[in-house]
């Protein structure tokens, strides 16, 4: 892998996973209590041998930098040539902002061209999967493309949100809708459309010109979906690199956590006996930023003369948190919590330093970084209340409780 380099789109808005995104960039959302977004996608560059990284950002890039440099800038050694560069926009062009995904790696020409790769590997870095993308650049490699789409087969009624293709036999890309309204399925199911994940592998002089050809289109959106990929399969050589899981032979695991239930169900996936995503694989380690914390502790919890046993099942428990008297079940709790008597937390993700009061009962429910849940309160078991409360609710009836929002116990209508 060392004639690649690898450039990570890090600067998407994420707005549909408001209020978690309305401070932090959607790759910096923590996920799972330990981890951000970014950092499934972090691992499989480091796992597959990819060590030369540019990470474009764009929006509230704060929060995501801050954990790029504590977490991740110390696997890199500069010395050997490798590096991991978190690039703000250049202000090439007179907007402040990268006008597409094409224009952000157009505007970024230079820092690309400097490394001299001989193919550009082009990741999203709020993706949910684990791929080693090393046989992905063989493939292309053999098979002689200018561009290889990295592609898995999703249900036909969920293709409208993806960048739909259709292959021949060879894998050679025939077509490529992005987000067509009415999908085309392959061909030997009607059920299933071939989709897009948006992580492309291009030949470096390929890529320079398409998109210095882009560049000067006006009405383009400089988009790859939208402008790259389509135009290019008239003339050249796209094929679509099939994702499998090698133990399944199936398509493997992956999602794009665009939504509040999407991410929330990714969350609960990790809860599971089974989990469709392992965290506990030895052979591809997922790594992140961990505070020096003292490790979690479950005690009992005492009121009056009575005292209650602090409780975790099918959960998963980060450094630093404390179960007091507390019962917890298939939910996420995240470093330094507190989980005082009687209260009851099932069904919910907590991120760090959230304190829930005693005799508070918390279902379904999202609870952003420091927020403090006062004795006595509901969370989760009346909509229209959390609703009035200000909070966000979805339509499934999840509770998101945005950082720095007061919480009163009682109902303050
Ligand atoms: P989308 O995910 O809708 O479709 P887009 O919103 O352009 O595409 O985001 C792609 C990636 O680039 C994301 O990681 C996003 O955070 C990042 N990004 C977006 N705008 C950016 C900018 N201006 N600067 C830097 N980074 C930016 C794409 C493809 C589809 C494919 C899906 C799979 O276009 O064909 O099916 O990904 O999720
Ligand atoms: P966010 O609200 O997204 O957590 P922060 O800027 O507070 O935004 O945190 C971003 C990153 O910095 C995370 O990886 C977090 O773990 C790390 N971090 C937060 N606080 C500290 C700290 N005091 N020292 C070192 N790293 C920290």
């Amino acid at each position: 892998m060392q004639n690649t380099l690898t450039v990570i789109l890090a600067g998407g808005r994420g707005s549909r996973l408001e209020p978690l995104t309305r401070d932090r960039a959607k790759p910096a959302v923590p996920i799972g209590g330990d981890y951000r977004i970014i950092d499934f996608v972090l691992s499989n560059c480091l796992n597959s041998g990819m060590r030369r990284l540019l990470l474009l950002t764009q929006y509230k890039a704060q929060s995501l930098d801050r954990h790029i440099q504590v977490a991740w800038s110390n696997y890199f050694c500069r010395e050997l040539g490798e590096f991991i560069d978190v690039v703000p926009p250049q202000q090439r062009i007179d907007d402040n902002w990268y006008q597409g995904t094409a224009d952000a790696v157009y505007q970024n020409i230079y820092a690309i061209e400097r490394e001299q790769p001989e193919y550009v590997v082009i990741l999203a870095g709020d993706h949910l999967y684990k791929m080693n993308y090393e046989p992905m650049v063989e493939f292309h490699r053999r098979s002689g493309a200018d561009i290889t789409v990295g592609a898995l087969r999703v249900p036909r009624g969920d293709a409208n949100q993806f960048g739909v293709m259709q292959v021949d036999e060879d894998h050679r890309l025939l077509e490529f809708e992005e987000k067509p309204e009415n999908p085309t399925p392959t061909i030997d199911n009607p059920d299933v459309c071939l989709a897009s994940m948006g992580i492309y592998v291009f030949s470096t002089r390929f890529l320079f010109e398409r998109l210095c050809d882009d560049a000067t289109i006006p009405d383009s959106s400089h988009d790859f979906g939208k402008n790259i990929i389509p135009g290019a399969i008239a003339d050249s050589n796209v094929f679509a690199y099939p994702f499998t899981d090698e133990n399944r032979k199936s398509d493997a695991y992956w999602r794009d956590v665009g939504t509040l239930d999407a991410y929330y169900e990714a969350n609960m996936d990790l809860v599971n006996v089974d989990p469709q995503l392992n965290l506990y694989d030895s052979h591809w380690p997922i790594r992140s930023f961990r505070p020096q914390l003292p490790p979690a502790k479950f005690v009992f919890g005492s009121e009056g003369r009575s005292s209650r046993r602090g409780v975790a099942m099918d959960s998963v428990i980060c450094q630093g948190a404390i179960i007091s008297g507390g019962n917890v079940s298939r939910s996420i709790i995240g470093a330094n919590c507190r989980i005082n008597s009687y209260a009851n937390v099932e069904d919910s993700i907590l991120f760090e330093n959230v304190e829930v009061g005693r005799h508070s009962r918390i279902r379904r429910a999202i609870i952003d970084k420091g927020v403090c849940i006062p004795p006595e309160t509901e969370i989760g078991y009346d909509p229209a209340m959390d609703a009035a409360r200000g909070l966000t609710v979805t339509d499934s009836g999840l509770v998101v409780i945005a950082r720095g929002e007061l919480i009163r116990s009682h109902d303050p209508i």
